[in-house]
């Protein structure tokens, strides 16, 4: 299993997410990887390597290029607004009755114009965190393209709530739908993406609605009661190309396993030439803002049956927030994987 990492990842770190009311210390934080990497270290992986970078083309090939380029200046714009002593955060979105056809000039605005929440703060790193990640599950896909059975994009920021034309849910650069992509530029003609972060895949889903060509699911805490709440229902079919699971809080592997075969078999019947895996582990029993009971045996299991379709696999990490566990979840998920 080829891993690719930068330690450009580091980059990314706000100071505060606004949760429950409440400015807190971001959840989503470079201690994650840190602890990924040392984990992978300790139980023998191989040595991670480093992103090739081909610019601007694999990010552009999934996000509008206003948005790209919105994301380059944001920090920017924002110092020469506010100063450079806390983080970009935007503080109003556009509702029904609104324009949508006109973009603020000044930061504050643009901030909202082109998110969705108020928990994902640009910093003076975000745009070359997000880059660096973007580029990683880019060379993950190259790599399994010249043919590599499985390659993990170990990154952060994470990506899938990211859209073609808005950040949130930490996610700024959707790395999952850029290798889902780059398979299909490199000639695979059905690429299928997997979401199993305990969080709906809302961006991953808009970015290839519609795309008989790329087939989405994704399994997650049911929208009624769990961010990003405005997407994910079952209903949402995207006329045949996508499938949601949303699944009740407290759902343990008893109740996962049976929807991740229900997954596994739609994903099979669209035949796909590659598989994108969005790989959350925030649905560990202990993650500090999720209420699923998956424990961490259950990651070789996941691992198993994802790597048991024997499908070209290209691994992108998503959310985990629990950092005393959260390396050895994934090595359980990969161990898996590779066994199958
Ligand atoms: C990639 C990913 O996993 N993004 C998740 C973004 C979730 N943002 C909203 C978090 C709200 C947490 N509220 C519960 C806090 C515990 N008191
Ligand atoms: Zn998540």
């Amino acid at each position: 299993m080829d891993i690719v990492f930068s330690p450009d990842h580091h980059l990314q770190h706000g100071r505060a997410e606004l949760t429950d009311g409440r400015l807190v210390p971001v959840y989503e934080h470079p201690g994650r990887l840190d602890a990924v990497l040392a984990t992978l270290a300790r139980r023998g992986f191989a040595t991670p390597l480093p992103p090739q970078d081909r610019g601007l083309d694999p990010i552009t090939a999934v996000h509008d290029p206003a948005y790209v380029a919105f994301l380059q200046c944001a920090w920017d714009e924002w110092v020469a607004a506010h100063g450079a002593g806390g983080d970009a955060l935007p503080l109003s979105w556009r509702a029904p009755g609104m324009r949508e056809d006109r973009e603020p000039e000044r930061i504050d605005g643009r901030l909202g114009y082109w998110s969705f929440d108020a928990g994902t703060p640009i910093t003076s790193g975000t745009w070359r965190a997000a880059y660096s990640a973007a580029q990683a599950a880019d060379t993950a896909r190259a790599r399994v393209s010249a043919g590599s059975r499985a390659a993990f994009a170990l990154t952060r920021p994470p990506g899938h709530h990211a859209g073609s034309r808005f950040f949130g849910g930490y996610c700024f650069l959707n790395g999952a739908a850029i290798a889902a992509q780059g398979f299909r530029d490199a000639g695979i003609e059905r690429v299928a993406v997997l979401d199993v972060d305990y969080h709906h895949g809302n961006g991953t889903q808009q970015i290839f609605a519609g795309r008989p060509d790329v087939f989405t699911v994704s399994l997650h805490a049911d929208p009624s009661f769990c961010f990003p709440f405005f997407l994910g229902h079952a209903d949402e079919t995207e006329g045949g190309t996508h499938l949601n699971i949303p699944l009740p809080k407290g759902t343990d592997w008893a109740g996962y396993a049976p929807a991740l075969e229900t997954a596994l078999a739609r994903i099979e019947a669209q035949d796909p030439g590659a598989l994108v895996v969005s790989l959350g582990v925030d649905t560990w029993d202990g993650d500090p803002i999720s209420s699923f009971k998956l424990q961490t045996g259950d990651y070789r299991r996941m691992g198993q049956r994802i790597g048991a379709l024997g499908l070209p696999t290209v691994i992108v990490m998503e959310g985990g927030y629990a950092v005393e566990s959260i390396g050895d979840n994934v090595a359980e998920f990969l161990e898996g994987f590779a066994s199958a």
